[in-house]
């Protein structure tokens, strides 16, 4: 099959799943063409079956705005043409569907369009309801449309309520990335001494994430036990969380790391992740920091529920209950038996729900779908 792929070619979890999975689908032998605004991240290397169209977006004086949207519009239906595409994937519906159906309408051609829902085209955009109908016609114009949760699935139908079927296809792990190591070397070059707990995070830091409850949460660990935090990424929010670790007195135990590209080795030096959000689509960061071997605390937000299940594979606390995680939190550090019981269920559980095989082939079975109903 000739693929096309759009998506944020950035750091966050949407372009990470639209990458991983181009990759994953030339590999099976498909001619994959990214149509983004530069190589995505995950890409550092040349791959067979793989070309990068980079959309260049111009300044126009006449313009106040430029054109990102008729840009990317304009390439896709150039690539379209000159490679006889069969499907375009389009993660996010507002703006890549709506770019994906404009493309098509230019290039004359009937190529598929699949659209993947990420979360914030429909949790933070489907409140504003000038952009409602937008993302309406880009589902329903869409061939299929996924979303990487039932509850974002749910969340659609009752925001957007569109006349179109969405079929949940949850996220998948990159096995070979992310893997269980023996950290001892690792915290050690990070100044960590041998005897203390390491608690860890991974965001955009947008306010949505309320790292403020992961600093609660640590303050009331740290008092029990000998810890330390690691706060990965960059965001809105990083400078006022500084000041909250400063203000609670923790900050000599909190590392700040910044954006970081190369993640593993952060969650292979960790011994619990705290994913508090108040919206979460899915949390990608879970499932990377469980293939590397670590329990997970989350909230009870959007599909992080889906992902951990509670008391089984990691711990689920309602948004802004630092006590509670606390609680739990202490329980895992100290309680070994039942540590390595849920780190069991939580790894042969990546294996059957989010095997990157598994998931790749939900994927290629709706591209075959749609090719093969032409
Ligand atoms: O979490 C973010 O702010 C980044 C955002 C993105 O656009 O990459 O992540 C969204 O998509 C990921 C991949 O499907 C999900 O794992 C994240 O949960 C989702 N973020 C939110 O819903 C806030």
């Amino acid at each position: 099959m000739k693929i096309g792929i759009t998506c944020y070619p950035t750091m966050g979890g949407s372009g990470i799943i639209a990458t991983e999975l181009g990759i994953q689908m030339a590999e099976r032998g498909h001619d994959v063409h990214f149509i983004t605004s530069n190589t995505p991240f995950r890409i550092q290397f040349q791959r067979p079956n793989i070309t990068i169209h980079q959309v260049d977006v111009n300044q126009y004086a006449v313009f106040q705005y430029p054109p990102y949207d008729i840009t990317l519009a304009t390439k896709i239906a150039e690539v379209i043409n000159a490679y006889d595409l069969d499907v375009l994937h389009m993660h996010y519906a507002v703006p890549h569907a709506i770019c994906g159906i404009l493309g098509r309408q230019i290039a004359r051609k009937d190529v598929k369009i699949v659209t993947t829902l990420h979360g914030t085209d429909i949790t933070v955009l489907g409140y504003d309801s000038t952009l409602r109908s937008a993302i309406r016609f880009g589902i329903e114009e869409s061939d299929i449309v996924t979303s990487v949760s039932d509850a974002l699935t749910a969340d659609t139908m009752s925001l957007i309520a569109p006349n179109k079927q969405i079929r949940t296809v949850y996220n998948f792990i990159n096995e070979n990335d992310f893997t269980m190591v023996d950290n001892t070397e690792l915290k050690k070059m990070y100044g960590i001494p041998a005897d203390y707990k390491v608690i860890s995070h991974v965001s955009n830091f947008r306010k949505v994430k309320r790292i403020q409850d992961i600093l609660y949460t640590f303050k009331k660990v740290r008092e029990s036990i000998k810890v330390k935090l690691l706060l990965i990424g960059d965001g809105p929010e990083l400078s006022k969380m500084r000041r909250l670790a400063s203000k609670l007195g923790v900050d000599e135990d909190v590392m700040f790391v910044g954006k970081q590209e190369q993640v593993a080795s952060f969650y292979q030096m960790s011994d619990l992740f705290l994913l508090m959000s108040e919206k979460e689509s899915f949390g990608l960061v879970l499932l990377e920091a469980m293939n590397c071997g670590v329990v997970c605390i989350g909230t009870r937000a959007g599909g992080i529920g889906e992902v951990i299940r509670h008391e089984e594979t990691g711990l689920l606390v309602d948004v802004g209950d630092s006590e509670q995680a606390a609680a739990y939190a202490i329980k895992l550090l100290t309680d070994e038996k039942y540590y390595k019981e849920l780190q069991h269920n939580m790894l042969e559980d990546i294996k059957v729900r989010f095997s990157s095989t598994a998931i790749t082939s939900q994927y290629e079975a709706l591209y075959k779908e749609l090719i093969d109903g032409k």
